[in-house]
């Protein structure tokens, strides 16, 4: 009967190496290894959306037609890029505002501060497209050369206000020199 005994023995040790606490730290970590070997593709899917994000940011501060161009820091109404005009001029049929606004922009071109004259352009019902609100420098209503919440066609004969155009009109002093 020793063999019985042995044969038992030795199926009772497999069964318990089979479900032992260790076997079962053993499968919990090769379970984590395997998804290890998966999961590291999410940082690197981040990454790449990040760098894309960058990019398309720095896209974006070059379109004239997009709130984020670098020059609308402190714009507010409807672009005229959208509208017909350009990013400094009006669009036909419609004339500037005899009084403006400034803000001082950043340019990511090349790194420097610029003045940036702000002007609404009157005459022809509201564009209605690329409405951005920009506050960069903005300063309340008693800091009317500042203030951009305002239709500043109110100078004009039409006080009709259609859009927004942006012109450097300087580039801003360091205070160095
Ligand atoms: N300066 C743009 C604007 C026009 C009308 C009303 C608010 C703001």
């Amino acid at each position: 009967m020793r063999w019985l005994d042995e044969y038992f023995e030795r199926q009772t040790r497999h069964v318990a190496q089979q479900t032992s606490r260790r076997s079962a730290v053993t499968r919990i970590g090769q379970l984590l290894a395997g998804a290890a070997l998966a999961l590291p593709i999410l940082p690197f899917d981040r990454i790449a959306n990040h760098a894309h994000a960058a990019g398309a940011g720095k896209q974006k501060r070059d379109d004239e037609t997009a709130c984020d161009y670098w020059r609308y820091c402190a714009i507010d109404g409807f672009l005229c890029t959208c509208c017909g005009g350009t990013v400094s001029s009006c669009p036909p049929g419609t004339e500037a505002s005899k009084v403006v606004w400034i803000g001082t922009c950043h340019s990511h071109v090349d790194g420097r501060d610029y003045l940036i004259s702000y002007a609404d352009c009157c005459g022809v019902t509201s564009c209605g497209r690329c409405l951005c609100n920009a506050n960069v420098s903005e300063r309340p209503g008693y800091r009317m050369g500042v203030h951009n919440d305002i239709n500043w066609c109110m100078g004009n004969k039409s006080t009709m206000y259609h859009c927004t155009v942006a012109a450097a009109v300087g580039i801003a002093e360091t205070g160095k020199g």
